[in-house]
C-alpha cells in the first residue's frame, strides 16, 4: 500500500473525556479550520520560547457595567465573592488558586445580577497559554436565576495533566461563551484563576477526535479525512487504520511522536467509489492505551453521482 499523506496540524489540547470534549474540526474551507491553521502557522514562525516563563495569554473583554458578570465564583477551593464588574469585563484573579484531583467531581457555583448568562470554563492543562476546545471542562452552563448561587458539577477529566495551571471562566448573555476564550463579548465577563491538579494522569491514550467528511459526497475519488489526538501525557506513536469491509478498502497511516495535547488530521488513501452508501471504521492502535472507548469510530456516508445538468426550456424536445 502506498504511503498515505498526513496533512495538517497541531492543536494544543491537553486532555479529553473522549467524545464529550472532542474538538470538531472540519475541513473544506471552514473558517474555524482556517483560523486554527493560521494560528498554527503563526506559532510555527515564532522563535522558540519558554512557555512557562512568559505570560502570553489572550485577554478577552466584555461589557458588565450593568451586572452581566460573575458576582461570585466558587470551585475546588476557590471562593471569590462580590467581585462585581472588572474593568473591561476581565478579572485577573490568578493570585487565587484551587486544588482538584483527576477523576473527581467538584461543585462549581456562579452568581450574577442577571440570569441568562451562559458560562464556560477552561483549564490550560498543557500550559501552552492557549485554552483549546478539549481543555474546556464546562460548556455553556446557563445561570438560570439572578442573585443566587447556581451550581453544577464538573469532573476533572482523566487526561488532565498534574501541576498548577491557569483556569478561565467566561459568561455571555444569552449567547454561547464556549466558541472563543479570547472573545470580546457584548454582555458578560471573564475571570482567570489558577488551579493545582493532583492525582494520576492518563499516560497512554490515543483516540479519534472527529470524522471530517460530509454525510453526502460525490462518487469518484474520495479521500477519507479523520482527526486523531493524543490525550495521554506521554508522547505516542501508533498506526491508524481505516477499513471498509464490503469493498475491501483499507488504509493505514503511521503517526509518529504525537505530543501530549496534540491532534492531527489524517488523509487516507484515495478511494475510488461509485454511488452507494458506505460505512467505514477507523481505529487508533496505541500499545497500552488506557482508554479504549475512544480508539475506534464508525462513519456512514452516501455517495451520489454527479447531478445531471438541467436543460431549461428546450422547447419542443421535452427535455428539462
Ligand atoms: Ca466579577
Ligand atoms: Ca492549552
Ligand atoms: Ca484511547
Amino acid at each position: 500500500m502506498r504511503q498515505a499523506t498526513i496533512t495538517l496540524l497541531i492543536f494544543i489540547l491537553a486532555t479529553s473525556v473522549a467524545g464529550k470534549l472532542m474538538a470538531q474540526v472540519s475541513v473544506s474551507g471552514n473558517t474555524e479550520s482556517q483560523e486554527r491553521l493560521n494560528t498554527f502557522v503563526k506559532h510555527k514562525m515564532e522563535p522558540p520560547r519558554n512557555l512557562k516563563s512568559i505570560d502570553d495569554y489572550c485577554i478577552p473583554a466584555a461589557f458588565c457595567e450593568n451586572g452581566d458578570g460573575f458576582e461570585d465564583f466558587i470551585f475546588a477551593g476557590i471562593e471569590n465573592l462580590a467581585t462585581g464588574c472588572s474593568p473591561d469585563g476581565y478579572g485577573d484573579f490568578t493570585n487565587m488558586q484551587g486544588t482538584a484531583e483527576i477523576g473527581m467531581s467538584y461543585t462549581a457555583g456562579f452568581k450574577s445580577a442577571f440570569n441568562g448568562l451562559m458560562v464556560s470554563m477552561w483549564i490550560d492543562f498543557n500550559d501552552d497559554e492557549e485554552f483549546s476546545e478539549i481543555e474546556r471542562i464546562l460548556t455553556n452552563f446557563e445561570i438560570t436565576s439572578y442573585w443566587v448561587i447556581v451550581e453544577t458539577e464538573i469532573e476533572i477529566p482523566g487526561g488532565a495533566n498534574t501541576g498548577i495551571h491557569r483556569l478561565r471562566i467566561g459568561a455571555n448573555y444569552y449567547q454561547p461563551s464556549s466558541p472563543d476564550p479570547c472573545a470580546v463579548s457584548n454582555y458578560g465577563e471573564w475571570e482567570d484563576y489558577m488551579i493545582e491538579i493532583t492525582g494520576n494522569p492518563t499516560y497512554y491514550n490515543a483516540g479519534i477526535v472527529s470524522i471530517d467528511m460530509a454525510p453526502v459526497i460525490l462518487a469518484g475519488d474520495v479521500v477519507p479525512i479523520v482527526t486523531i489526538g493524543n490525550f495521554g501525557i506521554e508522547t505516542a506513536s501508533f498506526p491508524v487504520t481505516l477499513t471498509e469491509p464490503t469493498l475491501g478498502y483499507s488504509s493505514t497511516i503511521e503517526v509518529v511522536d504525537l505530543g501530549y495535547g496534540q491532534i492531527l488530521q489524517l488523509e487516507f488513501d484515495t478511494w475510488n467509489i461509485s454511488a452507494g452508501v458506505y460505512t467505514f471504521e477507523v481505529c487508533t492502535y496505541l500499545t497500552g492505551d488506557e482508554v479504549p472507548e475512544d480508539d475506534c469510530a464508525t462513519h456512514s456516508f452516501a455517495c451520489t453521482e454527479q447531478p445531471r445538468q438541467k436543460v431549461v426550456a428546450e422547447i419542443y424536445t421535452g427535455t428539462w
